[in-house]
């Protein structure tokens, strides 16, 4: 009975799924994809109303049963976390990362009102210097770098946020949104590094080297949450950094058509991705995986906790499928 009832509130933890998608799809398709825009082009009015469904997010009850949250930015935050190792320096980390963008485009629309898309940061518009962008304006951006010892964030729409998971996927003392920006980190988002991934031709050299400095110089740049590999997502910056990337790695893919099948990859990184360290993951991915081996294939299971439905790799490779129904504009 006790084992029913666990799966019973297992099973419905996993079958909370988006019924109010972002993009207005008919029966199997994708008719009017949501469009994701550059930070830049976007009207205070428009930066405004996405900053808005932010902070609605940061103070929305938890609703997706995730052990300690306390809101659903937590929630969103957790989801990374809890399966960091098996999503960084694999196969996966690519779609992966896409349809957690979907996640949270969703999240936005379902409990916030949201309906556009999730902007994107084109950081190589001012890779030399991190602080060229009105992106960190207190009042129509993300606020600024933080301050103090503590490094927190103490201006714009963001200062006081407070996040509660450690790597550990635990919810513990609460900590600030802290940032800690470095001019010299930034620059690895510069044009050269893009040209030098675009020109990859089979997806796993391309996922490595996008993976490196395109990848790393706009979590290296911000610092510290976003330096996290692992809490990274509870600075809202992320969601802009991993739409550019995620923008980049369409371009990429829109450059040769069989790259919309081509996946490729280990499902467990190597020992430079810190698998020593991080926690393992755990049998509520794992069993899932759809593999059938260590390698990641078409069919690996992409798991959002519950708050989105799982998908596989196959049904995110074209942003315009059913699954994600986007654009970059
Ligand atoms: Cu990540």
């Amino acid at each position: 009975m006790g084992v029913i009832r666990s799966l019973v509130v297992a099973l419905s933890v996993l079958c909370l799924v988006d019924s109010k998608p972002t993009g207005k799809r008919q029966a199997g398709g994708c008719s009017s994809p949501v469009q994701r825009r550059a930070w830049n082009n976007l009207s205070d009015q428009e930066k405004q109303a996405y900053i808005q469904a932010d902070k609605c997010l940061q103070n929305t009850p938890a609703a997706y049963g995730i052990p300690g949250a306390r809101t659903i930015w937590d929630e969103l935050q957790y989801v990374h976390i809890r399966q960091a190792n098996f999503i960084h320096g694999v196969g996966a980390f690519l779609p992966w990362h896409r349809y957690y963008i979907k996640l949270h485009e969703s999240l936005l629309s379902r409990h916030c009102g949201y309906n556009g898309g999730n902007p994107y940061w084109r950081e190589a518009d001012h890779a030399n210097s991190i602080w060229a962008t009105n992106l960190w304006d207190a009042t129509n951006g993300m606020g600024g770098d933080g301050q103090g010892e503590q490094r927190c964030v103490a201006d714009g729409p963001f200062a006081g946020l407070t996040l509660i998971y450690n790597a550990a996927a635990q919810a513990a003392a609460p900590y600030c949104l802290a940032r800690e920006f470095s001019v010299a980190d930034f620059q690895e988002a510069g044009q050269s590094h893009i040209d030098e991934c675009f020109a990859k031709t089979s997806y796993w050299e391309a996922m490595q080297c996008y993976g490196n400095a395109v990848h790393w110089a706009g979590h290296a740049g911000v610092g510290r949450v976003m330096e996290d590999a692992m809490l990274a997502p509870g600075d809202p910056v992320f969601f802009l950094h991993h739409a550019n990337l995620d923008r980049l790695y369409w371009e990429w893919q829109r450059a040769s058509p069989g790259r919309l099948n081509e996946i490729a990859g280990p499902n467990t990184p190597g020992a430079e991705f810190g698998v020593d360290t991080w926690g393992r993951p755990g049998p509520e991915f794992t069993a899932f995986s759809g593999d059938n081996g260590g390698e990641t294939t078409l069919n690996h299971v992409l798991w959002m906790a519950g708050m989105l439905p799982n998908a596989t790799i196959s049904q995110v490779l074209d942003i315009h499928s059913e699954t994600n129904c986007a654009d970059y504009v």
